[in-house]
């Protein structure tokens, strides 16, 4: 792939994601929104503030690009420091109790183990993948890999070690895409379906399979889901990347529209179009007005950076 294109993915998953993630979170817990009503709202809005979500994949991107590559205990920390820097967020209950037991000593890779039981299946470890899905598109085993092991420092829970890595996994095939028009959903589904390792996620890629073949979209929010649990949201984003593949407004106000966990399932719809389609199908009335663009950009602009130093060295 072209050298400039790839960087635009890299960039188009991690602003895509801030921007989903802001022009989500004003209709959170919300039911059906009118896709005018949420272009209206976007509009009058001076500045789009992120929310975890998006702070998060900023804790991740920066932790890789320093560590050169995945490190547990750096990514923990750099989740830890963030959060202390900006409690306000709007975080998930358990991962302020999981970083203020790390900050007292426990390990990165147990703190998360004594929530609920065996661990958590929100999606909060799924909706900041990004800078993983981009940085491994090309190692798909190492993928898995890694982005089970960075699950692991929130969400322990087998679903939502697998919600995070089938988002990674989506991500990685939509960065690989050439142009939407290489798109063939049967075999995206296809080759997500053989990734995933939990019955609950193969069974939620079949339904969508369903709704794509037959559209009914009064389907999606009572079987795939709009929740917090990362199985009732990382099936729904990449539903509506699927739904939209060649374009990043109407895919990610298509996840809003559906209502609940808006600002997460924007983001992760967000993320995988962004990946596909690169940074310039973001609209720059959106983009102009995201929080901290520059620095999200420049954290894009680092990891393909990386990227591409390692990849040279593995060419050696
Ligand atoms: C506020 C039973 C479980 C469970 C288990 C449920 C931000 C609980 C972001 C829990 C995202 C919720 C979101 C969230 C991300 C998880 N048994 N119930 N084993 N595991 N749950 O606390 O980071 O918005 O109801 O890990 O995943 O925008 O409260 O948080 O929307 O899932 O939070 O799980 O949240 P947590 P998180
Ligand atoms: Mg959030
Ligand atoms: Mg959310």
């Amino acid at each position: 792939m072209v050298e400039e294109l790839l960087r635009s993915k890299f960039l188009g998953a991690l602003v895509g994601t801030g921007v989903g993630d802001s022009l989500g979170a004003g209709f959170e817990g919300w039911g059906r929104v009118a896709l005018d009503k949420i272009e209206q709202v976007a509009q009058m809005r001076k500045t789009l503030t992120y929310t975890d979500d998006t702070h998060m994949m900023i804790g991740m991107a920066e932790s890789l690009i320093r560590s050169k590559g995945f490190d547990g205990e750096d990514m923990a920390y750099s989740f830890v420091r963030n959060y202390e820097l900006e409690p306000w967020r709007g975080y998930g209950p358990a991962p302020p109790h999981i970083f203020r037991l790390v900050r007292n000593g426990v390990s990165w890779d147990q703190a998360a183990q004594r929530f609920y039981d065996g661990g958590s299946y929100g999606n909060g470890s799924a909706m900041r993948i990004a800078p993983i899905g981009v940085f491994y598109h090309d190692k798909l085993s190492l993928l898995r890999e890694v982005a089970c092991e960075s699950s692991r420092i929130t969400h322990a829970h087998i679903l939502g070690k697998e919600g995070a890595v089938l988002q990674a996994c989506a991500i990685a095939l939509a960065t690989n895409l050439e142009s939407p028009s290489a798109l063939d959903r049967g075999a995206f589904l296809a080759e997500l379906t053989d990734f995933a390792q939990d019955d609950v996620y193969r069974q939620k890629l079949a339904t969508i399979k369903q709704i794509l073949d037959n559209p009914d979209e009064s389907r999606v929010v009572i079987e795939l889901g709009h929740g917090i649990e990362a199985f009732n949201s990382v099936p729904t984003a990449i539903y509506c990347f699927l739904s939209e593949p060649g374009s990043f407004t109407r895919a990610v106000l298509l996840a809003i529209s559906f209502g609940g966990d808006t600002d997460t399932i924007a983001a992760m719809t967000g993320a995988i179009s962004g990946a596909c389609l690169g940074i310039d199908s973001i609209p720059e009335q959106w983009r102009s007005k995201l929080e901290n663009r520059h620095y999200i950009e420049e954290l894009a602009n680092k990891l393909y950076d990386l990227y591409l130093d390692t990849k040279k060295l593995g060419e050696k």
